[in-house]
């Protein structure tokens, strides 16, 4: 026992426990933040991030959606190996398992104080959820000791704020009902009321109107609880200072989901006219100001020192994304997944190629890094930081050193997935097994179905742009062989000429 003792006094002394906040941005591309090289937007304080820290240049989340990125970001497991973790409805329930071991509850473990802000969708509830009473499990129940956020997107319906369970601002007498498959009687929707609206929408989108904008699903009640679009940034601001300076003297963990610039891309009156790109330019500059807001508060209160911040994007960027906002129109030669090729929604590199950074004041020499990180990895390398070794067994892999810049050396390969179909990035190359289906969907991304395996060299190849599959069909075997081994028994549904082994 003595031993045991001091042995815990022995580590405690090594024991470094950095704030840590994660900010994951919403459809936000690679090539949208002008670290990365994006001319016409200028993100100055994200830019920070990466200027003054780690700028990675091979960042990944799994997916090119954002529920099963979040899974595999929460959880260190590859989204793929849960069927539930595909882009979820705003009353599905949750997803993750109470008794699965989570981000944060590694950090809670670690003796840090947790708090999910902004963006949720992992589903909340068990299903037919009363929006009326606490909702539960949710985020408390997966190890978030304090949470405010939206349940799913922005474009979906309940349209409130729910913090640690409860709707926020709703009102005994005005019930909220929420429904997916039909509409309650008598409420507009955008097909019934279109004069109602003050944003159109081009596909999806055409259910329940609140705050002048149509929703995907339909909504009843909670007047006074409705959130206003324009104000979002501020709110969830708000709620981030006030977790930082309550926690200001304990180590915390903060998961900040921002909700920009996805759909419908609504931000603050004083952000319009920001780019000249229109709302999603702008967003995109609303979204900057939120992470100066968060640099700057951490200055002021003397944390910066001791706070390690990590920025990234849930998944890659798309224009029309269902609402007729200009984001085509005025896109000009502004080039929102950079050089790559893809999107949102895509198996080519840009639909889980980010923006990926890490920034520790003081503690990380600024440096541009090659090394292949992914969002899954902080669950065993933050584990690895905070000295709260992992339970069980994860996808995620313990990669601090490339993080903190001590290394080079990433993942060797990830399995990256959209809509339920998984590639693979191996070292340099990138391979995509044939799926079929159509080239492009409703948004105009190309989805990266093809007849025949594709194979890219990203390094030489960074666009994606030549297919080497018959160039080089040992290292086409090489790959489809461990990719096979790697998925082997899971679902991936649709792929042509080949059957699993
Ligand atoms: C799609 C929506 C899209 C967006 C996406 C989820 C339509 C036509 N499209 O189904 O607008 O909400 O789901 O995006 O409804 S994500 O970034 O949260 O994964
Ligand atoms: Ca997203």
């Amino acid at each position: 026992m003595a031993g045991a003792l001091s042995f815990v006094g022995c580590t405690k002394a090594k024991e470094v426990k950095p704030n840590i906040i994660v900010i994951l941005a919403d459809d936000m591309g690679y090539g949208d933040v002008s670290a990365y090289g994006a001319k016409t937007i200028h993100t100055p304080n994200i830019d920070r991030l990466g200027n003054e820290g780690i700028k990675f240049m091979n960042g990944y989340a799994t997916s090119a959606t954002s529920t099963p990125s979040r899974y595999a970001l929460m959880t260190g497991m590859y989204p793929w190996k849960n069927k539930d973790a595909k882009i979820l409805p705003g009353d599905a329930p949750l997803i993750i398992q109470e008794e699965q071991y989570t981000l944060p509850k590694m950090m809670q473990a670690a003796g840090y104080t947790t708090g999910a802000i902004g963006k949720w969708h992992l589903g909340m509830g068990k299903g037919d959820i009363n929006w009326n009473e606490t909702v539960k499990p949710g985020a408390k129940e997966i190890g978030f000791d304090y949470s405010c956020l939206i349940a799913a997107t922005n474009d979906r319906v309940p349209t409130v704020f729910v913090e640690n369970g409860n709707v926020v601002g709703l009102e005994k007498d005005d019930p909220i009902e929420v429904s997916y498959k039909e509409n309650f009687e008598g409420e507009p929707t955008a097909l019934t009321h279109p004069e109602l609206l003050k944003m159109q929408w081009s596909h999806g989108h055409n259910n329940s109107i609140v705050n002048g904008i149509p929703r995907i699903g339909f909504m009843k009640g909670g007047e006074k609880a409705r959130w206003v679009d324009e104000d979002m940034a501020d709110y969830f601001v708000g709620k981030v200072k006030n977790f930082i300076q309550q926690n200001k003297e304990n180590p915390f963990f903060l998961y900040y989901g921002l909700h920009q610039p996805h759909v419908p891309r609504a931000p603050h009156q004083r952000f319009a006219g920001a780019t000249g790109l229109g709302p999603r330019g702008d967003a995109i500059a609303e979204a900057d100001w939120c992470v100066g807001e968060v640099l700057h508060q951490l200055e002021e209160l003397g944390l910066l020192e001791n706070t390690l911040v990590i920025f990234s994007s849930d998944n890659g960027p798309v224009l029309d994304d269902g609402y007729k906002d200009q984001a085509v129109e005025l896109l000009g030669d502004h080039t929102p997944a950079g050089p790559l090729r893809g999107g949102k929604y895509s198996l080519f590199d840009a639909g889980t190629h980010v923006p990926f950074f890490v920034y520790w004041k003081g503690r990380i020499t600024p440096a541009t890094s090659e090394a292949m990180v992914c969002q899954m990895d902080l669950l065993a390398s933050l584990s690895e930081l905070v000295g709260q070794p992992l339970q069980g067994e994860f996808d995620s892999e313990n990669i601090l050193s490339a993080l903190l810049g001590k290394s080079n050396e990433g993942r060797k390969s990830l399995v990256h997935e959209a809509s339920g179909k998984l590639a693979i990035r191996m070292g340099d190359w990138a391979m995509i097994p044939p799926y079929g289906g159509p080239g492009r969907n409703l948004t105009g991304n190309e989805l990266g179905n093809m007849t025949e395996f594709g194979l890219y060299n990203l390094k030489e190849d960074i666009g994606q742009k030549k297919n080497l599959s018959s160039q080089y069909p040992e290292k086409l075997e090489e790959i489809k062989e461990y990719f096979f081994r790697k998925t082997d028994g899971y679902y991936s549904p649709n792929i042509k000429e080949i059957t699993l082994k």
